[in-house]
Protein backbone atom coordinates (compact mmCIF):
# COMPACT_ATOMS: atom_id res chain seq x y z
CA UNK A 1 0.00 0.00 0.00
CA UNK A 2 1.33 3.09 -0.93
CA UNK A 3 1.68 5.72 1.50
CA UNK A 4 1.32 9.25 -0.62
CA UNK A 5 -2.09 9.57 -0.19
CA UNK A 6 -3.93 11.80 -3.07
CA UNK A 7 -6.43 14.61 -1.54
CA UNK A 8 -9.54 12.50 -3.46
CA UNK A 9 -8.25 9.17 -2.16
CA UNK A 10 -8.17 10.96 1.42
CA UNK A 11 -11.76 11.72 0.95
CA UNK A 12 -13.00 8.82 -0.44
CA UNK A 13 -11.94 6.67 2.11
CA UNK A 14 -14.99 7.69 4.44
CA UNK A 15 -17.27 7.05 1.65
CA UNK A 16 -19.76 4.65 3.26
CA UNK A 17 -20.88 2.69 0.00
CA UNK A 18 -25.11 1.71 -0.02
CA UNK A 19 -26.37 -1.58 0.85
CA UNK A 20 -29.68 -3.66 -0.49
CA UNK A 21 -31.80 -2.93 2.63
CA UNK A 22 -32.23 -6.53 3.78
CA UNK A 23 -28.46 -6.55 3.76
CA UNK A 24 -28.41 -3.14 5.60
CA UNK A 25 -30.58 -4.46 8.13
CA UNK A 26 -29.57 -7.72 9.30
CA UNK A 27 -26.10 -7.71 8.20
CA UNK A 28 -25.16 -11.02 6.01
CA UNK A 29 -27.74 -13.28 8.58
CA UNK A 30 -30.24 -13.75 6.05
CA UNK A 31 -32.60 -16.37 5.13
CA UNK A 32 -32.01 -17.86 1.93
CA UNK A 33 -35.31 -17.79 -0.06
CA UNK A 34 -35.06 -20.95 -2.74
CA UNK A 35 -36.52 -20.83 -5.49
CA UNK A 36 -37.54 -23.99 -8.60
CA UNK A 37 -34.39 -25.56 -9.88
CA UNK A 38 -32.86 -24.48 -12.52
CA UNK A 39 -31.35 -25.27 -15.89
CA UNK A 40 -28.38 -24.60 -17.53
CA UNK A 41 -28.65 -22.33 -20.36
CA UNK A 42 -27.33 -24.59 -23.10
CA UNK A 43 -26.37 -28.10 -23.46
CA UNK A 44 -28.11 -29.47 -20.59
CA UNK A 45 -27.23 -32.94 -20.62
CA UNK A 46 -23.74 -32.58 -21.46
CA UNK A 47 -23.55 -30.09 -18.64
CA UNK A 48 -25.60 -32.06 -16.00
CA UNK A 49 -23.38 -35.26 -16.67
CA UNK A 50 -20.66 -32.69 -16.11
CA UNK A 51 -22.02 -31.33 -12.83
CA UNK A 52 -23.59 -33.99 -10.97
CA UNK A 53 -23.75 -32.39 -7.98
CA UNK A 54 -23.65 -28.82 -8.32
CA UNK A 55 -26.46 -29.02 -11.61
CA UNK A 56 -29.89 -27.48 -10.99
CA UNK A 57 -29.38 -25.66 -7.80
CA UNK A 58 -32.49 -23.06 -7.59
CA UNK A 59 -32.35 -19.17 -7.27
CA UNK A 60 -31.86 -17.74 -3.95
CA UNK A 61 -32.55 -13.89 -2.69
CA UNK A 62 -32.37 -12.57 0.51
CA UNK A 63 -34.63 -10.22 2.65
CA UNK A 64 -35.15 -11.39 6.01
CA UNK A 65 -33.15 -12.20 8.62
CA UNK A 66 -31.62 -16.02 9.63
CA UNK A 67 -29.93 -14.99 13.41
CA UNK A 68 -29.01 -18.77 13.10
CA UNK A 69 -26.90 -17.85 10.51
CA UNK A 70 -24.98 -15.92 13.10
CA UNK A 71 -21.29 -17.79 13.29
CA UNK A 72 -17.88 -17.55 12.86
CA UNK A 73 -16.24 -18.44 9.05
CA UNK A 74 -12.98 -18.65 7.59
CA UNK A 75 -13.12 -17.67 4.12
CA UNK A 76 -10.30 -17.27 1.54
CA UNK A 77 -10.61 -14.89 -1.23
CA UNK A 78 -9.14 -14.37 -4.70
CA UNK A 79 -9.35 -11.64 -7.50
CA UNK A 80 -9.15 -13.22 -10.74
CA UNK A 81 -8.19 -12.06 -14.38
CA UNK A 82 -8.11 -8.65 -16.05
CA UNK A 83 -8.40 -5.84 -13.24
CA UNK A 84 -11.92 -3.79 -12.95
CA UNK A 85 -12.71 -1.18 -10.73
CA UNK A 86 -14.08 -1.94 -7.53
CA UNK A 87 -12.39 -5.38 -6.53
CA UNK A 88 -11.46 -3.77 -3.05
CA UNK A 89 -14.91 -3.05 -2.23
CA UNK A 90 -15.74 -6.51 -3.03
CA UNK A 91 -13.11 -7.66 -0.76
CA UNK A 92 -14.27 -4.85 1.90
CA UNK A 93 -17.77 -5.76 1.48
CA UNK A 94 -17.15 -9.61 2.22
CA UNK A 95 -15.34 -8.54 4.89
CA UNK A 96 -17.70 -6.39 6.95
CA UNK A 97 -20.22 -9.00 5.90
CA UNK A 98 -18.42 -11.92 7.62
CA UNK A 99 -17.63 -9.69 10.52
CA UNK A 100 -21.83 -9.43 11.20
CA UNK A 101 -21.96 -13.40 11.10
CA UNK A 102 -18.94 -13.20 13.70
CA UNK A 103 -16.33 -10.59 15.17
CA UNK A 104 -14.52 -14.20 15.25
CA UNK A 105 -15.09 -14.69 11.29
CA UNK A 106 -11.52 -14.96 9.78
CA UNK A 107 -10.96 -13.46 5.67
CA UNK A 108 -7.82 -14.23 3.94
CA UNK A 109 -6.68 -13.22 0.77
CA UNK A 110 -4.89 -15.61 -1.95
CA UNK A 111 -2.28 -13.94 -3.82
CA UNK A 112 -1.65 -13.79 -7.40
CA UNK A 113 -5.38 -15.17 -8.22
CA UNK A 114 -5.95 -18.81 -8.95
CA UNK A 115 -2.40 -19.46 -8.29
CA UNK A 116 -1.79 -18.10 -4.89
CA UNK A 117 -4.80 -20.80 -3.85
CA UNK A 118 -2.62 -23.65 -5.49
CA UNK A 119 0.70 -22.50 -4.10
CA UNK A 120 -1.14 -21.59 -0.78
CA UNK A 121 0.24 -17.81 -0.75
CA UNK A 122 -2.26 -16.01 1.45
CA UNK A 123 -2.03 -12.94 3.74
CA UNK A 124 -4.66 -12.43 6.28
CA UNK A 125 -6.73 -9.04 6.84
CA UNK A 126 -7.72 -7.28 9.39
CA UNK A 127 -9.10 -3.62 9.94
CA UNK A 128 -6.31 -2.17 9.45
CA UNK A 129 -5.52 -3.32 5.76
CA UNK A 130 -9.22 -3.01 4.59
CA UNK A 131 -9.45 0.30 5.72
CA UNK A 132 -6.85 1.43 3.72
CA UNK A 133 -8.05 -0.09 0.68
CA UNK A 134 -11.68 1.26 0.87
CA UNK A 135 -12.93 2.74 -2.18
CA UNK A 136 -9.64 2.55 -3.93
CA UNK A 137 -9.56 1.23 -7.90
CA UNK A 138 -6.76 -1.78 -8.70
CA UNK A 139 -6.04 -5.07 -7.49
CA UNK A 140 -3.30 -4.25 -5.70
CA UNK A 141 -4.68 -5.40 -2.18
CA UNK A 142 -3.47 -9.42 -3.12
CA UNK A 143 -2.80 -9.20 -6.95
CA UNK A 144 -4.92 -10.55 -9.69
CA UNK A 145 -3.79 -14.02 -12.42
CA UNK A 146 -5.02 -15.57 -15.22
CA UNK A 147 -3.93 -19.16 -13.81
CA UNK A 148 -6.85 -21.50 -15.06
CA UNK A 149 -7.83 -24.29 -12.59
CA UNK A 150 -8.54 -26.99 -14.22
CA UNK A 151 -6.39 -30.53 -13.32
CA UNK A 152 -7.36 -32.38 -10.26
CA UNK A 153 -4.32 -32.12 -8.86
CA UNK A 154 -4.96 -28.23 -8.82
CA UNK A 155 -8.12 -28.99 -6.81
CA UNK A 156 -6.56 -31.19 -4.64
CA UNK A 157 -4.17 -29.12 -3.52
CA UNK A 158 -6.47 -26.03 -3.11
CA UNK A 159 -8.55 -28.76 -0.97
CA UNK A 160 -5.77 -29.37 1.08
CA UNK A 161 -4.53 -26.08 1.67
CA UNK A 162 -7.92 -24.31 2.55
CA UNK A 163 -8.06 -27.46 4.98
CA UNK A 164 -4.79 -26.83 6.67
CA UNK A 165 -5.35 -23.15 6.86
CA UNK A 166 -8.86 -24.07 8.39
CA UNK A 167 -10.54 -22.00 5.46
CA UNK A 168 -14.28 -23.49 4.60
CA UNK A 169 -15.17 -20.98 1.67
CA UNK A 170 -13.29 -19.67 -1.19
CA UNK A 171 -14.73 -16.42 -2.98
CA UNK A 172 -13.48 -16.03 -6.83
CA UNK A 173 -13.81 -12.32 -8.16
CA UNK A 174 -13.40 -12.68 -11.55
CA UNK A 175 -15.10 -12.82 -15.21
CA UNK A 176 -16.59 -15.49 -17.15
CA UNK A 177 -13.23 -17.96 -17.44
CA UNK A 178 -13.10 -17.70 -13.59
CA UNK A 179 -16.26 -18.02 -12.64
CA UNK A 180 -16.33 -21.19 -14.90
CA UNK A 181 -13.12 -21.88 -12.61
CA UNK A 182 -15.52 -21.36 -9.57
CA UNK A 183 -18.20 -23.43 -10.99
CA UNK A 184 -15.73 -26.83 -11.45
CA UNK A 185 -13.96 -26.29 -8.34
CA UNK A 186 -17.34 -26.24 -6.48
CA UNK A 187 -18.27 -29.09 -8.34
CA UNK A 188 -15.07 -30.52 -7.64
CA UNK A 189 -14.98 -30.11 -3.89
CA UNK A 190 -18.89 -31.58 -3.39
CA UNK A 191 -17.47 -34.74 -5.05
CA UNK A 192 -14.62 -35.08 -2.84
CA UNK A 193 -17.09 -34.36 0.48
CA UNK A 194 -14.74 -31.78 1.10
CA UNK A 195 -15.39 -28.80 3.74
CA UNK A 196 -15.32 -26.16 1.12
CA UNK A 197 -17.96 -23.54 -0.51
CA UNK A 198 -17.40 -21.52 -3.47
CA UNK A 199 -18.92 -18.63 -4.29
CA UNK A 200 -18.45 -16.33 -7.42
CA UNK A 201 -18.61 -13.15 -7.92
CA UNK A 202 -19.36 -11.38 -11.66
CA UNK A 203 -16.27 -8.84 -12.46
CA UNK A 204 -15.09 -7.32 -15.90
CA UNK A 205 -14.73 -3.97 -17.51
CA UNK A 206 -16.12 -6.01 -21.25
CA UNK A 207 -19.83 -5.98 -19.56
CA UNK A 208 -20.24 -9.66 -21.00
CA UNK A 209 -20.90 -11.19 -17.94
CA UNK A 210 -24.46 -10.64 -17.41
CA UNK A 211 -27.77 -12.63 -18.11
CA UNK A 212 -31.53 -12.30 -16.99
CA UNK A 213 -30.01 -12.82 -13.36
CA UNK A 214 -26.78 -10.91 -13.91
CA UNK A 215 -27.61 -7.45 -14.66
CA UNK A 216 -23.99 -5.85 -14.89
CA UNK A 217 -20.61 -6.90 -14.07
CA UNK A 218 -19.15 -4.71 -12.14
CA UNK A 219 -16.09 -2.05 -13.31
CA UNK A 220 -18.17 -1.76 -16.94
CA UNK A 221 -19.58 1.29 -15.23
CA UNK A 222 -16.31 2.68 -14.36
CA UNK A 223 -14.26 2.06 -17.19
CA UNK A 224 -16.75 2.87 -19.77
CA UNK A 225 -16.89 6.59 -18.00
CA UNK A 226 -13.13 7.09 -17.83
CA UNK A 227 -12.91 5.95 -22.10
CA UNK A 228 -16.11 8.52 -22.17
CA UNK A 229 -14.13 11.23 -21.14
CA UNK A 230 -11.40 10.34 -22.88
CA UNK A 231 -13.46 10.33 -26.31
CA UNK A 232 -15.02 13.09 -25.19
CA UNK A 233 -11.84 14.92 -24.83
CA UNK A 234 -10.10 13.60 -28.21
CA UNK A 235 -13.61 14.84 -29.82
CA UNK A 236 -13.40 18.78 -28.45
CA UNK A 237 -9.35 18.32 -29.98
CA UNK A 238 -10.64 17.24 -32.97
CA UNK A 239 -13.28 19.56 -33.55
CA UNK A 240 -10.89 22.26 -32.42
CA UNK A 241 -8.15 21.43 -34.46
CA UNK A 242 -10.48 20.15 -37.47
CA UNK A 243 -7.02 17.85 -38.91
CA UNK A 244 -6.82 14.58 -37.30
CA UNK A 245 -9.12 10.82 -37.53
CA UNK A 246 -8.84 9.53 -34.41
CA UNK A 247 -8.98 5.68 -34.58
CA UNK A 248 -9.43 4.55 -30.95
CA UNK A 249 -9.72 1.59 -29.85
CA UNK A 250 -11.17 0.18 -26.94
CA UNK A 251 -11.05 -2.63 -24.82
CA UNK A 252 -13.74 -5.52 -24.63
CA UNK A 253 -11.96 -9.06 -25.63
CA UNK A 254 -15.36 -10.18 -27.49
CA UNK A 255 -18.53 -8.47 -26.84
CA UNK A 256 -18.41 -4.51 -28.45
CA UNK A 257 -20.87 -3.40 -25.05
CA UNK A 258 -17.79 -1.08 -23.89
CA UNK A 259 -17.94 0.27 -27.85
CA UNK A 260 -21.37 0.39 -27.44
CA UNK A 261 -21.79 1.89 -24.62
CA UNK A 262 -18.90 5.00 -24.93
CA UNK A 263 -20.75 5.65 -28.29
CA UNK A 264 -24.26 6.01 -26.49
CA UNK A 265 -22.32 8.84 -24.50
CA UNK A 266 -20.04 10.84 -26.84
CA UNK A 267 -21.22 10.30 -30.40
CA UNK A 268 -18.78 9.31 -32.11
CA UNK A 269 -18.45 9.74 -36.28
CA UNK A 270 -18.76 6.16 -36.67
CA UNK A 271 -18.12 2.96 -34.11
CA UNK A 272 -18.17 -0.52 -35.04
CA UNK A 273 -20.19 -2.76 -33.09
CA UNK A 274 -18.48 -6.36 -33.82
CA UNK A 275 -21.25 -8.29 -33.40
CA UNK A 276 -23.20 -6.57 -36.40
CA UNK A 277 -20.21 -7.21 -38.62
CA UNK A 278 -20.11 -10.56 -37.69
CA UNK A 279 -24.50 -11.16 -37.56
CA UNK A 280 -23.85 -9.17 -41.67
CA UNK A 281 -20.99 -11.31 -42.67
CA UNK A 282 -18.81 -8.22 -43.35
CA UNK A 283 -15.48 -8.21 -44.92
CA UNK A 284 -12.56 -6.09 -43.41
CA UNK A 285 -12.31 -4.91 -46.75
CA UNK A 286 -16.18 -3.35 -46.74
CA UNK A 287 -15.54 -2.07 -42.84
CA UNK A 288 -12.69 -0.78 -44.57
CA UNK A 289 -14.64 0.75 -47.64
CA UNK A 290 -17.19 1.98 -45.26
CA UNK A 291 -14.64 4.11 -43.14
CA UNK A 292 -13.41 5.12 -46.70
CA UNK A 293 -16.39 6.34 -47.62
CA UNK A 294 -17.37 8.30 -44.80
CA UNK A 295 -13.81 10.48 -44.72
CA UNK A 296 -14.86 11.27 -47.79
CA UNK A 297 -18.09 12.77 -47.26
CA UNK A 298 -17.10 14.21 -44.37
CA UNK A 299 -14.14 15.67 -46.62
CA UNK A 300 -16.63 16.97 -49.19
CA UNK A 301 -18.22 18.81 -46.10
CA UNK A 302 -14.76 20.38 -45.27
CA UNK A 303 -14.49 17.70 -42.35
CA UNK A 304 -11.48 16.44 -42.58
CA UNK A 305 -11.48 14.90 -38.84
CA UNK A 306 -13.60 12.70 -37.09
CA UNK A 307 -13.66 9.56 -34.19
CA UNK A 308 -13.90 5.79 -34.87
CA UNK A 309 -14.26 3.11 -32.54
CA UNK A 310 -13.09 0.22 -32.92
CA UNK A 311 -13.93 -2.72 -30.27
CA UNK A 312 -10.86 -4.60 -29.01
CA UNK A 313 -12.11 -8.00 -30.71
CA UNK A 314 -13.13 -6.91 -33.50
CA UNK A 315 -10.56 -9.26 -35.72
CA UNK A 316 -12.25 -12.65 -34.18
CA UNK A 317 -15.68 -11.31 -35.49
CA UNK A 318 -15.11 -10.49 -39.31
CA UNK A 319 -16.50 -14.19 -40.43
CA UNK A 320 -12.89 -14.98 -42.94
CA UNK A 321 -11.00 -13.84 -40.11
CA UNK A 322 -12.78 -15.92 -37.75
CA UNK A 323 -12.09 -19.02 -39.45
CA UNK A 324 -9.14 -18.41 -40.37
CA UNK A 325 -8.14 -17.62 -36.25
CA UNK A 326 -10.60 -20.99 -35.05
CA UNK A 327 -8.32 -23.10 -37.20
CA UNK A 328 -4.64 -20.95 -36.01
CA UNK A 329 -5.88 -22.07 -32.23
CA UNK A 330 -5.77 -25.46 -33.17
CA UNK A 331 -2.80 -25.34 -35.69
CA UNK A 332 -0.94 -23.35 -32.29
CA UNK A 333 -2.72 -26.01 -29.87
CA UNK A 334 -0.53 -28.48 -31.31
CA UNK A 335 2.69 -29.86 -29.73
CA UNK A 336 4.61 -29.39 -33.20
CA UNK A 337 3.64 -25.75 -33.70
CA UNK A 338 5.69 -25.09 -30.14
CA UNK A 339 8.64 -27.07 -30.77
CA UNK A 340 8.91 -23.80 -34.04
CA UNK A 341 11.73 -21.43 -32.83
CA UNK A 342 11.24 -18.77 -35.28
CA UNK A 343 8.52 -16.57 -36.34
CA UNK A 344 9.45 -17.53 -39.81
CA UNK A 345 9.46 -21.41 -39.33
CA UNK A 346 5.72 -20.47 -38.07
CA UNK A 347 4.71 -18.41 -40.32
CA UNK A 348 5.47 -21.08 -43.20
CA UNK A 349 4.09 -24.09 -40.97
CA UNK A 350 0.85 -22.05 -40.74
CA UNK A 351 0.98 -21.30 -44.61
CA UNK A 352 0.96 -24.74 -45.07
CA UNK A 353 -1.82 -25.82 -42.76
CA UNK A 354 -4.44 -23.54 -43.40
CA UNK A 355 -7.18 -24.09 -45.66
CA UNK A 356 -6.99 -22.01 -48.76
CA UNK A 357 -9.45 -19.51 -47.81
CA UNK A 358 -7.73 -18.83 -44.39
CA UNK A 359 -4.49 -18.70 -45.86
CA UNK A 360 -5.87 -15.93 -47.94
CA UNK A 361 -7.38 -14.47 -45.23
CA UNK A 362 -4.23 -14.62 -43.33
CA UNK A 363 -1.91 -13.18 -45.82
CA UNK A 364 -4.31 -10.32 -46.83
CA UNK A 365 -3.21 -9.16 -43.38
CA UNK A 366 0.29 -7.11 -42.42
CA UNK A 367 2.81 -8.95 -41.35
CA UNK A 368 2.81 -7.26 -37.89
CA UNK A 369 -0.88 -8.22 -37.47
CA UNK A 370 0.34 -11.60 -38.44
CA UNK A 371 2.77 -12.16 -35.65
CA UNK A 372 0.22 -10.68 -33.17
CA UNK A 373 -1.76 -13.33 -33.95
CA UNK A 374 0.82 -16.05 -33.30
CA UNK A 375 1.61 -14.38 -29.65
CA UNK A 376 0.50 -17.12 -27.26
CA UNK A 377 -3.31 -17.71 -26.01
CA UNK A 378 -3.74 -16.86 -22.59
CA UNK A 379 -4.22 -19.47 -20.12
CA UNK A 380 -8.16 -20.07 -21.35
CA UNK A 381 -6.83 -19.83 -25.23
CA UNK A 382 -8.04 -17.10 -25.65
CA UNK A 383 -6.48 -14.84 -28.43
CA UNK A 384 -4.67 -11.89 -26.92
CA UNK A 385 -6.59 -9.25 -28.91
CA UNK A 386 -5.10 -6.38 -26.01
CA UNK A 387 -2.26 -7.38 -28.48
CA UNK A 388 -3.62 -6.71 -31.95
CA UNK A 389 -3.24 -3.04 -33.50
CA UNK A 390 -6.74 -3.60 -35.11
CA UNK A 391 -7.17 0.59 -34.68
CA UNK A 392 -3.57 0.81 -36.80
CA UNK A 393 -4.42 -1.96 -39.08
CA UNK A 394 -7.48 -0.07 -40.16
CA UNK A 395 -5.78 3.19 -40.46
CA UNK A 396 -3.23 1.84 -42.62
CA UNK A 397 -6.01 0.11 -44.63
CA UNK A 398 -8.28 3.26 -44.53
CA UNK A 399 -5.47 5.29 -46.01
CA UNK A 400 -4.11 2.89 -48.80
CA UNK A 401 -8.09 2.71 -50.04
CA UNK A 402 -8.18 6.95 -50.28
CA UNK A 403 -5.17 7.23 -51.71
CA UNK A 404 -6.26 5.01 -54.49
CA UNK A 405 -9.08 7.02 -54.75
CA UNK A 406 -7.23 10.13 -54.85
CA UNK A 407 -5.26 8.44 -57.79
CA UNK A 408 -8.91 8.24 -59.74
CA UNK A 409 -9.79 11.19 -58.81
CA UNK A 410 -12.36 10.07 -56.69
CA UNK A 411 -11.18 11.89 -53.29
CA UNK A 412 -9.46 14.78 -52.75
CA UNK A 413 -9.44 15.29 -48.99
CA UNK A 414 -6.49 14.77 -46.34
CA UNK A 415 -6.30 11.68 -44.20
CA UNK A 416 -4.02 12.33 -40.99
CA UNK A 417 -4.54 10.07 -38.31
CA UNK A 418 -4.04 9.49 -34.73
CA UNK A 419 -4.10 6.00 -33.32
CA UNK A 420 -5.54 5.23 -29.39
CA UNK A 421 -5.99 2.54 -27.17
CA UNK A 422 -8.23 3.26 -24.05
CA UNK A 423 -8.29 -0.04 -22.18
CA UNK A 424 -5.59 0.03 -18.97
CA UNK A 425 -6.23 3.33 -18.53
CA UNK A 426 -10.22 2.61 -16.88
CA UNK A 427 -9.38 -1.15 -15.56
CA UNK A 428 -7.90 0.45 -12.10
CA UNK A 429 -9.85 3.79 -11.93
CA UNK A 430 -11.17 5.21 -8.31
CA UNK A 431 -14.89 3.10 -8.56
CA UNK A 432 -17.50 5.33 -9.18
CA UNK A 433 -20.48 5.81 -6.81
CA UNK A 434 -22.36 3.04 -8.69
CA UNK A 435 -19.17 0.88 -8.74
CA UNK A 436 -18.29 1.23 -4.89
CA UNK A 437 -21.95 0.32 -3.92
CA UNK A 438 -22.32 -2.54 -6.16
CA UNK A 439 -19.17 -3.78 -5.20
CA UNK A 440 -19.38 -3.81 -1.58
CA UNK A 441 -22.77 -4.78 -2.35
CA UNK A 442 -21.46 -8.24 -4.15
CA UNK A 443 -18.82 -8.69 -1.64
CA UNK A 444 -21.04 -8.60 1.20
CA UNK A 445 -24.09 -10.74 -0.49
CA UNK A 446 -21.30 -13.69 -1.07
CA UNK A 447 -21.16 -13.40 2.66
CA UNK A 448 -24.52 -13.87 2.82
CA UNK A 449 -24.48 -16.80 0.73
CA UNK A 450 -21.10 -18.40 3.00
CA UNK A 451 -23.74 -17.78 5.81
CA UNK A 452 -26.30 -19.62 4.10
CA UNK A 453 -24.17 -21.96 3.40
CA UNK A 454 -24.21 -21.94 -0.32
CA UNK A 455 -21.76 -23.49 -2.85
CA UNK A 456 -21.77 -23.70 -6.98
CA UNK A 457 -23.19 -19.29 -6.80
CA UNK A 458 -22.27 -16.36 -7.92
CA UNK A 459 -23.08 -13.47 -5.97
CA UNK A 460 -26.17 -11.21 -7.58
CA UNK A 461 -27.26 -7.75 -6.49
CA UNK A 462 -30.24 -6.76 -8.63
CA UNK A 463 -32.47 -4.02 -9.19
CA UNK A 464 -29.76 -1.84 -10.17
CA UNK A 465 -30.98 1.03 -11.65
CA UNK A 466 -33.81 1.71 -8.13
CA UNK A 467 -31.64 3.14 -5.31
CA UNK A 468 -29.32 0.97 -3.86
CA UNK A 469 -31.37 0.10 -0.46
CA UNK A 470 -33.88 -0.99 -3.26
CA UNK A 471 -31.55 -3.17 -4.89
CA UNK A 472 -32.12 -7.40 -3.87
CA UNK A 473 -29.48 -9.77 -2.81
CA UNK A 474 -29.59 -13.21 -3.94
CA UNK A 475 -27.13 -16.17 -5.45
CA UNK A 476 -27.62 -17.36 -9.15
CA UNK A 477 -26.16 -21.36 -9.36
CA UNK A 478 -23.15 -20.72 -11.93
CA UNK A 479 -24.06 -24.49 -13.39
CA UNK A 480 -27.14 -22.23 -14.64
CA UNK A 481 -24.67 -20.20 -17.23
CA UNK A 482 -22.69 -22.44 -18.60
CA UNK A 483 -22.79 -24.17 -22.02
CA UNK A 484 -19.87 -26.35 -24.04
CA UNK A 485 -17.83 -24.28 -26.08
CA UNK A 486 -14.48 -24.76 -28.28
CA UNK A 487 -11.32 -24.24 -26.04
CA UNK A 488 -7.79 -25.50 -27.04
CA UNK A 489 -9.14 -27.58 -29.70
CA UNK A 490 -11.75 -29.35 -26.99
CA UNK A 491 -15.15 -29.11 -26.06
CA UNK A 492 -15.11 -27.46 -22.68
CA UNK A 493 -18.15 -26.40 -20.38
CA UNK A 494 -17.73 -22.71 -20.09
CA UNK A 495 -19.72 -19.68 -18.65
CA UNK A 496 -21.53 -18.06 -21.51
CA UNK A 497 -20.21 -14.83 -22.34
CA UNK A 498 -23.19 -11.95 -23.27
CA UNK A 499 -23.28 -10.52 -26.74
CA UNK A 500 -24.31 -7.04 -27.84
CA UNK A 501 -27.88 -8.21 -28.95
CA UNK A 502 -28.51 -6.57 -31.72
CA UNK A 503 -32.00 -6.17 -31.52
CA UNK A 504 -32.11 -4.94 -27.73
CA UNK A 505 -32.37 -0.99 -26.80
CA UNK A 506 -28.91 -0.30 -26.23
CA UNK A 507 -27.84 -1.18 -29.71
CA UNK A 508 -31.01 0.16 -31.41
CA UNK A 509 -30.18 3.38 -30.01
CA UNK A 510 -27.47 3.80 -31.41
CA UNK A 511 -28.18 2.65 -34.61
CA UNK A 512 -31.36 5.11 -34.91
CA UNK A 513 -28.46 7.98 -34.44
CA UNK A 514 -25.55 6.96 -36.10
CA UNK A 515 -26.33 8.34 -39.67
CA UNK A 516 -26.36 11.61 -37.74
CA UNK A 517 -23.38 11.06 -35.48
CA UNK A 518 -21.47 10.34 -38.91
CA UNK A 519 -22.30 13.35 -40.72
CA UNK A 520 -22.30 16.06 -38.33
CA UNK A 521 -20.68 16.79 -35.53
CA UNK A 522 -22.98 16.28 -32.49
CA UNK A 523 -20.01 15.09 -29.98
CA UNK A 524 -21.12 14.55 -26.56
CA UNK A 525 -18.30 15.39 -23.92
CA UNK A 526 -19.47 13.25 -20.71
CA UNK A 527 -16.50 14.90 -18.27
CA UNK A 528 -14.89 13.01 -15.89
CA UNK A 529 -16.01 11.11 -13.24
CA UNK A 530 -17.77 12.80 -10.27
CA UNK A 531 -17.85 11.45 -6.74
CA UNK A 532 -19.05 14.53 -4.71
CA UNK A 533 -21.95 16.58 -5.82
CA UNK A 534 -25.23 16.07 -7.09
CA UNK A 535 -26.93 13.13 -7.43
CA UNK A 536 -27.99 12.96 -11.11
CA UNK A 537 -24.00 13.58 -12.35
CA UNK A 538 -22.82 11.31 -9.25
CA UNK A 539 -25.25 8.17 -9.59
CA UNK A 540 -25.34 8.18 -12.91
CA UNK A 541 -25.65 4.69 -14.33
CA UNK A 542 -24.62 3.45 -17.97
CA UNK A 543 -26.38 4.29 -20.66
CA UNK A 544 -26.26 0.41 -21.21
CA UNK A 545 -27.91 -0.07 -17.82
CA UNK A 546 -30.40 2.40 -18.16
CA UNK A 547 -31.92 1.03 -21.71
CA UNK A 548 -31.67 -2.36 -21.05
CA UNK A 549 -33.39 -2.04 -17.53
CA UNK A 550 -34.83 1.19 -16.77
P1 LIG B 1 -11.37 -10.10 -17.75
O1 LIG B 1 -12.32 -10.72 -18.72
O2 LIG B 1 -10.49 -11.06 -17.07
O3 LIG B 1 -12.08 -9.20 -16.81
O4 LIG B 1 -10.38 -9.15 -18.55
C1 LIG B 1 -10.85 -8.19 -19.40
C2 LIG B 1 -9.76 -7.47 -20.14
O5 LIG B 1 -9.58 -6.18 -19.60
C3 LIG B 1 -10.08 -7.42 -21.63
O6 LIG B 1 -10.85 -6.30 -21.93
C4 LIG B 1 -8.72 -7.42 -22.24
O7 LIG B 1 -8.70 -7.98 -23.52
C5 LIG B 1 -7.93 -8.27 -21.32
O8 LIG B 1 -8.51 -8.14 -20.05
C6 LIG B 1 -6.48 -7.88 -21.27
O9 LIG B 1 -5.86 -8.61 -20.28
P2 LIG B 1 -4.31 -8.73 -20.15
O10 LIG B 1 -3.82 -7.38 -19.76
O11 LIG B 1 -4.12 -9.77 -19.11
O12 LIG B 1 -3.81 -9.13 -21.50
Amino acid sequence: MSTDISPLQEARSSYSPKLPLALAEHGAAVRAAEGSPTQSIANRDAIRTLFPNTYGLPVVTFSEAEPSAKKAHSVGVILSGGQAPGGHNVIAGLYDGLKTLSRDSMLYGFLGGPSGLVDNQYMAFDDAIINAYRNTGGFDIIGSGRTKLETTAQFDKVIANCKALGVTGIVIVGGDDSNTNACVLAEYARRQRADLQVIGCPKTIDGDLKNDWIEASFGFDTATKVYGELIGNIQRDANSAKKYWHFIKLMGRSASHIALECALRTHPNYAIISEEVAAQGKTLRQIVQEIAALVQQRAEAGRNFGTVLVPEGLIEFIPEMKRMIAELNELMADEYFNTLNTDDDKLQYIANKLDPASVQAFLSLPGTIQRQLMMDRDPHGNVQVSRIETEKLLIDLVGDLLREWKQRKRYSGKFSSQNHFFGYEGRCAAPSNFDADYCYSLGFTAASLIGANKTGYVSSVRGLTRPAKEWIAGGIPLTMMMNLERRHGDDKPVIKKALVELDGKPFREFAENRLRWAREDCFAYPGPIQYFGPSEVCDLATRTLELERG
